[in-house]
């Protein structure tokens, strides 16, 4: 059957890769709904040939809408998310309003997507740092467990939309002129200062919080634990940003419960794990880069070496595009689990 589809801030950065996704995906859509803030509305957007005006956002938007994909904001998904389950659709919000929430499933599909089957009408899409990190450690600590994560991030400026993009554009083309230019959204818009991107590398993504931690960084740590079903996994996170467009980079560091498995091991597992590709040949020069990922729905593990002082300790470089599988296909994807496993009516 087909179904009517709801996209929520179908003119970000996100909202856009939503909609290339379910068009190359070929999602059964009945009917195509586009959502945005007052600001966007009116614009035109082209699906399947089709030309759709963008219209503002009302809790009367999502009559008869069976699922809606939320990316605009945290506040629009914690204002209309309830308004379109109240209506009856099940909304797939990738935000970090309900991520938390104990009646939330927050799923990535190749980890839990069993977790779908407990969902009140919201299942959230985590962050998109922490969905590549868990696709790669999964198939690990289905084998050998886990007990102890520590991760830097190497982040794109696409993950705070697509203004962060100009901005790093245009500050390099500054720079590069040797003209003046001030700072205003990165690293964080509601923050009270501002800094340069280019050519540059920011150890702040999102707020500060009390512990000294940013929010990304908790996101990462909290995220994880509950993806995982692991309260009791070690996490530690340092979340950086880079000027690089699309394409977030991590640098992993685990820990895992059976000590012995060697390189070649966790290469052959990872190697038919669901959703991830191994670029992994050091002799050859072969390992994952932003570059590469862009456009692609995988996620990228190479640079696998057995720590130097811990038999169970590991070192991989973990890479894939944040608004595919980081963001607009693990939402999507969610979607087509929700059909498969007939939860959507
Ligand atoms: C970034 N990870 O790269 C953020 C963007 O919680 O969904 C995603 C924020 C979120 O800036």
């Amino acid at each position: 059957s087909n179904y009517h589809v709801a996209v929520v801030g179908a003119t970000g950065a996100v909202g856009q890769q939503m909609l290339k996704t379910l068009e190359e995906r070929n999602f059964p859509i009945g009917k195509l709904t586009l959502l945005s803030s007052k600001r966007s509305a009116g614009k035109e957007i082209t699906f399947k040939g089709e030309t759709y005006i963008v219209e503002e956002a009302t809790p009367e938007s999502f009559e008869g809408v069976h699922v809606a994909l939320f990316s605009a904001g945290g506040s629009v998904s914690k204002a209309l998310a309830p308004e379109a389950v109240k209506r009856g659709a099940i909304v797939v919000d990738n935000t970090s309003a309900f991520r938390m929430d104990a009646d939330v499933p927050l799923v990535v599909p190749e980890v839990n997507e069993e977790d779908l089957r407990n969902h009140n009408g919201i299942i959230a899409n985590p962050n998109c740092s922490t969905i590549q990190m868990v696709v790669a450690l999964e198939p690990i600590r289905k084998q050998y467990g886990l007990t102890k994560v520590v991760v830097s991030t190497y982040q794109a400026v696409s993950g705070a939309g697509l203004e962060a993009i100009e901005e790093m554009k245009s500050q390099t083309q500054s720079i590069l002129n040797g003209e003046e230019f001030t700072p205003e959204i990165l690293p964080v818009g509601g923050d009270k200062k501002h800094y340069q991107i280019a050519f540059n590398a920011v150890p702040q993504i999102d707020l500060f919080q009390e512990n000294g931690y940013t929010f990304e960084e908790m996101k990462m740590i909290n995220e994880t634990k509950k993806i995982m079903h692991m309260e009791s996994l070690e996490v530690a996170a340092t979340c950086v940003r880079l000027p690089i467009e699309t394409g977030h980079s991590e640098s992993v560091y685990i820990e895992t419960e059976k000590s012995g498995a060697t390189v070649e091991e966790l290469k052959e597992l990872l190697k038919t794990a669901p959703g991830v590709t191994l670029q992994d040949d050091p002799a050859n020069q072969v390992y994952p880069m932003a570059a590469d990922c862009v456009g692609r729905e995988d996620v990228f593990v190479g640079r696998i070496r057995r720590d130097l002082d811990r038999d169970n300790g590991y070192h991989m470089w973990v890479v894939s595009d944040n608004l595919i599988k980081g963001a607009a296909w693990n939402s999507v994807q969610i979607a087509e689990s929700l059909v498969k496993l007939q939860l959507l009516s």
